[in-house]
């Protein structure tokens, strides 16, 4: 909701009406509601309203996921973006095909969007920007919202939905461990294949952003269904959710004040955790005999990625002189900054060219640890293509690099 601009008296009760004060917005009296229709400019809703205090606002926001399996290319182009020239032998290890290893393509999980129930239309909108790879839908809220997630499991592994900063009940939890819960309580914990089961989430002023936060925030939701195993994410069940403050977004709980949103995944997706490891041999593994075991095998299977692209590969379209990210100068970009994996992903994602604001202090390299975030604001000015790579050395050379370009 906006705080009306135009000083009309009716206009500036109906918005108070609309904060749940209407009794006394009828019979404006001393106190609050006075004020608002006296000074209105001077009352405008702060960063911390309370929820209950706008129920216009509320809503339940209902998306349709589907874990599905998916061949995944981790280097669709071929060749070393970044450095604008074929892969060299150190890089092949990972990116192509070759003796001892399986190469670019692997059969993986992914969270999907579909436009209804029956899962035959896949949905797309302005988040599919092709950048954000193999991440999942984003799933948006407005603080004081509720989502709900109908989630079919398309995939022969058991696969579930848990995510981080909402509020949910253990039912709602997507989390397979002993928690208590009777076994009806545990249906979402892990959905077997084919079933389907509806999470539940609210969105409290806890899930939004914070005092010093801008006016939207990022959690994760990931696979949980193993217990503490790891599998489902190693196969590439992770996404994204976007809590927008309720004075600060638009009807589909976008922030109103950034002009673009960009999400990049900082991980090592380990081929070897995933349970498609044997049926990627028998797919990827152009006959030969390979042993699980292998030193040189398992490195071969570990890919350092941002958005599940190596060395400044994406979507179709991406080539030498273009690109995957192409942002405007002048514009207002908020980037979602995200990390999930084990002891190697931590990592330090550096833009080349720009700089980025993150809680009221300026960088140009930000911090991540295994399922840590970061919201970071840039007004590129710079323009070029620029390096946007993790600054670990080990990870940069391993292909968590890519471009962005400012025009
Ligand atoms: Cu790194």
């Amino acid at each position: 909701m906006v705080v009306p601009t135009v000083h009309s008296r009716r206009r500036v009760l109906s918005w108070v009406a609309g904060l749940g004060g209407g009794a006394i917005a009828a019979a404006p009296a001393p106190g609050p509601a006075h004020r608002a229709a006296a000074h209105p400019a001077a009352y405008r809703p702060v960063t911390a309203r309370p929820v209950a205090a706008r129920p216009v606002t509320a809503r339940t926001r209902t998306y349709f996921v589907a874990a599905d399996t998916v061949v995944w290319n981790y280097a669709p182009q071929g060749r070393d973006l970044v450095d604008g020239r074929p892969f060299d032998a150190t890089e092949a290890q990972v990116a192509l095909p070759g003796p001892g290893r399986l190469g670019p393509a692997y059969l993986k999980s992914r969270y999907r969007r579909y436009t209804d129930a029956t899962f035959t239309e896949r949905y797309t909108g302005p988040d599919d920007d092709g950048f954000s790879g193999i991440l999942g839908p984003v799933i948006r809220a407005r603080v004081g919202d509720t989502v709900e997630v109908v989630f079919r499991n398309n995939t022969p592994y058991p696969a579930s939905m848990h995510p981080h900063g909402v509020f949910y009940t253990e039912a709602n939890e997507g989390a397979l461990y002993d928690d208590g819960s009777a076994t009806a309580g545990k249906a979402g914990d892990a959905v077997a294949p084919g079933a389907t089961f509806t999470y539940r989430w609210q969105v409290p002023d806890r899930a939004g952003p914070g005092p010093g936060d801008p006016s939207s925030v990022v959690w994760l939701y990931h696979d949980h269904s193993a217990g503490m195993g790891v599998p489902g994410v190693q196969a590439g069940l992770t996404g994204p959710i976007v809590v927008t403050r309720a004075d600060a977004a638009t009807a589909d709980a976008t922030p109103c004040d950034v002009d673009r949103e960009v999400f990049a995944l900082f991980t090592e997706f380990d081929e070897n955790l995933s349970p498609y490891l044997k049926d990627n041999i028998a797919r990827f593994g152009r006959g030969q005999t390979l042993d699980p075991s292998n030193a040189a095998f398992q490195n071969s299977n570990r890919k350092e990625t941002i958005n599940g692209y190596l060395f400044g590969n994406g979507p179709s379209g991406t080539t030498d002189d273009h690109p995957a990210l192409t942002l405007k100068r002048g514009s207002r970009v908020r980037w979602y900054v995200l990390d999930i994996g084990g002891a190697r992903d931590a990592h330090t994602p550096h833009w080349h060219g720009n700089t980025v604001l993150v809680h009221g202090h300026r960088e140009d390299v930000v911090q991540l640890l295994p399922a840590t975030t970061v919201t970071a604001d840039m007004r590129p000015d710079d323009p070029g293509i620029w390096l946007f790579h993790c600054h670990v050395d080990e990870h940069m050379l391993s292909g968590m690099s890519t471009r962005y370009r400012v025009l």
